[in-house]
């Protein structure tokens, strides 16, 4: 349910402050980013999905029981994805680093919409919908139609190929982890956006910030678990809220 935004501009204006004053900023994004480019959120739209809960489909159990009913989910998200655009909230973080900012993405989306909008640093710990990977030899590729053919294999040693999706109760690569760490030690801003905060380990990323004092700005639609910790809450939509926050919008 959507919040009424801030009525107050106090909390903008500090935020819009810190922003204008900082230099080094590490963003963590999730589903409420690109609900504005139409894109289903997990949990807004309870997660049904083909009478399945996400978490049921985007599982490697899911996979080894219907591999065609996983591909049918990421098809369908691909084509989703595709047929959409970054929105105002995307491009007003390009625009940041447009700005002469250092910004590092930490995104848990796999719709490739940063980097889209212009953003270059964009790490992807949930992996990508565009990226497909071999079963068995391990090849990673995205030259791919927007739908794969149901069922994909790989052309170089014929096993099942895969979305190159970290899926729920599969572990993240160490080495996104590990960009994520350098972002969030290195950043004075860590803004959070479009997140329900609820899955590990990108959610303890904010926690973490909090932890190491950072200015944490959080913007989503409505409160969230996040939400008592961060240095301030803006209760909005990311693609009216980010604009606002960018200096040089003229808002
Ligand atoms: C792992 C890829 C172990 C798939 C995804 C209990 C405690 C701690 C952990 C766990 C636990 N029980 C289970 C776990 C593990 C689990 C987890 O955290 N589960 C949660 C549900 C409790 N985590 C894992 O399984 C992770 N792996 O733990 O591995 C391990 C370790 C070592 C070795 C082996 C194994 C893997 C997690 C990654 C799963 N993959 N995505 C796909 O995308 O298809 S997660 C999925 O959820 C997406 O990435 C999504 O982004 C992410 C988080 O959801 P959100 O992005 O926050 O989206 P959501 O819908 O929840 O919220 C949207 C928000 O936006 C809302 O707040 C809404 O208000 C707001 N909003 C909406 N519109 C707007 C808006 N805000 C602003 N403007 C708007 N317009
Ligand atoms: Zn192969």
């Amino acid at each position: 349910m959507t919040q009424k935004p801030n009525p107050d501009p106090g909390p903008l204006a500090a935020a819009r402050r810190i922003v204008d004053q900082a230099q080094n900023f590490a963003v963590l994004s999730g589903a409420g980013i690109s609900a504005e480019s139409g894109l289903a959120t997990f949990r807004d739209s309870d997660g049904l999905w083909e009478q399945h809960r996400v978490e049921d489909v985007a599982t490697p159990e899911a996979f080894e029981r219907d591999p065609r009913l996983v591909w049918r989910f990421y098809n369908a998200r691909r084509k989703a994805a595709h047929s959409t655009r970054p929105n105002a909230g995307h491009i007003a973080l390009a625009r940041l680093e447009e700005l002469g900012k250092s910004v590092h993405i930490l995104t848990q989306n796999v719709d490739g919409l940063h980097q889209r909008a212009g953003s270059a640093k964009v790490t992807e710990l949930h992996g990508s919908a565009w990226r497909v990977r071999c079963t068995g030899c391990g090849a990673k590729s995205t030259d791919h139609p927007i739908e794969l053919h149901v069922l994909p294999y790989c052309d170089k040693c014929s096993a099942l190929l895969r979305p190159d999706i970290v899926w729920f109760g599969e572990a993240l690569d160490p080495a996104d982890l590990a960009a994520a760490a350098r972002a969030l030690e290195a950043c004075q801003v860590f803004l959070v956006v479009g997140t329900s905060a609820q899955v590990q380990p990108a959610a303890s990323l904010a926690f973490q910030a909090v932890e190491l004092g950072k200015s944490v700005i959080e913007i989503n639609k409505a409160p969230t678990l996040l939400s008592a910790s961060a240095t301030i809450s803006l209760i909005g939509l990311a693609g009216d809220m980010l604009p606002r926050l960018v200096s040089g919008f003229g808002h």
